[in-house]
């Protein structure tokens, strides 16, 4: 029997190419270390919608319920609709499995540069509210191809929802020594932003930790001109995917920035993920990015309690950008996806 039990989805375009590289780097790490994975592959994605009508099996969650974790590459491809391919496939998976934390860190690692001035050292955490909010099914359209037509999307937030993620956020940022950032937009949006606010202030009481709220317009500006300034930043599932978009564009490359969707229960398995999305103006060429992958890996071994495997292929990827010899095209490189798996294995730290 296995230590661990992965469900394994590369899903579309891009997903194909850098879960391998995931998958080699689980297989090198589990011999290091002296545990073994076993690989459930399934294949969910945008060719399976084509093909059958769903983007996973009607059974599919159920299949998977009892996995230790969820490997996921990518979503989406041309000729279904993106709107079709999330809610067929990576949101049941987050909302039935509880997934209610959307971690997202991202650092200016040392020989990777982002593209604004002051951005060394930057080392925060984006922590998205994953299974409420902006993202809802309830509202509908009226009066199809009318010159009257309307369309009414609701927002849902719940003091239970609302509570959970902040807590999170201010346990994160106790933790890490650091601060808190809450992203809202309270001024515009009257109902739920206040909300919002509310609970954030009512949970800062229980925690020692500097807090703040901006506004997400003035907080993606401040993003942009001090990013050394934020820590853990704390939103809701829009916001926390916009912002997570740009924290990983201030450190040079959506191709490196990881997620875990997390079930803190630990009931359901929780999903790894890279940020990035399936990319189809790259795919099939053997050069994508396969660092957020990897890293989306390590925050897996992480949480399987594999700490040793987790930091050590951190180190790995850490060594790799700042040797700065392979770099794939998104990185100003000409190397393939598997020469920059091949160079972040070579750099794993030799064991003790
Ligand atoms: N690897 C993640 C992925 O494929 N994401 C596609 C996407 O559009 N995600 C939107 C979201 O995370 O809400």
């Amino acid at each position: 029997m296995s230590d661990h039990r992965i469900a394994v989805v590369p899903g579309d375009g891009i997903g194909t190419e850098v879960i391998p590289a995931a998958l080699q780097a689980l297989e090198v790490l589990g011999e290091r270390g002296g545990f073994s994975v076993e690989l459930d592959h399934l294949d969910w994605s945008c060719q399976r919608y084509l093909e059958t009508g769903r983007m996973m099996p009607e059974d599919g969650l159920d299949r998977i319920a009892g996995h230790d974790a969820i490997l996921l590459g990518a979503v989406g491809w041309p000729g279904v609709p993106d709107h079709v391919s999330l809610w067929g496939l990576l949101i049941p998976i987050r909302r039935q499995f509880r997934q209610y934390v959307n971690l997202r860190p991202i650092k200016v690692m040392a020989g990777l540069p982002g593209p604004l001035r002051d951005s060394e050292g930057v080392d925060f955490v984006v922590v998205r509210e994953n299974v409420e909010g902006e993202y809802s099914e309830i509202g509908g359209r009226l009066d199809r191809g009318l010159p009257s037509e309307l369309a009414v999307q609701e927002a849902v937030f719940t003091r239970a929802g609302v509570t959970r993620i902040v807590d999170y956020a201010f346990e994160l940022a106790t933790a890490r020594g650091g601060s808190l950032t809450s992203a809202t937009k309270s001024n515009g949006i009257v109902h739920t932003m206040p909300f919002w606010d509310e609970i954030v202030r009512e949970r800062a009481a229980a925690y020692d930790v500097p807090w703040r709220q901006e506004h997400i317009d003035a907080l993606v500006a401040k993003l942009v001109l001090r990013p050394g300034d934020f820590d853990v930043i704390v939103g809701s599932n829009l916001f926390g995917d916009i912002l997570s978009d740009l924290a990983a564009a201030i450190a040079g490359s959506i191709g490196i920035a990881p997620a875990a969707n997390i079930d803190p229960t630990r009931e359901f398995p929780s999903m790894f993920e890279p940020v990035h999305g399936s990319a189809p103006d790259i795919a099939g060429q053997g050069v994508a990015n396969p660092l957020g992958a990897l890293w989306s890996a390590s925050m897996m071994l992480d949480h399987l309690g594999r700490h040793e495997a987790a930091a050590a292929l951190m180190t790995g990827i850490e060594r790799t950008l700042a040797d700065g010899r392979t770099r794939t095209p998104d990185l100003g490189g000409t190397a393939t996806t598997q020469e920059l798996t091949d160079a972040v294995l070579a750099n794993l730290p030799v064991p003790d």
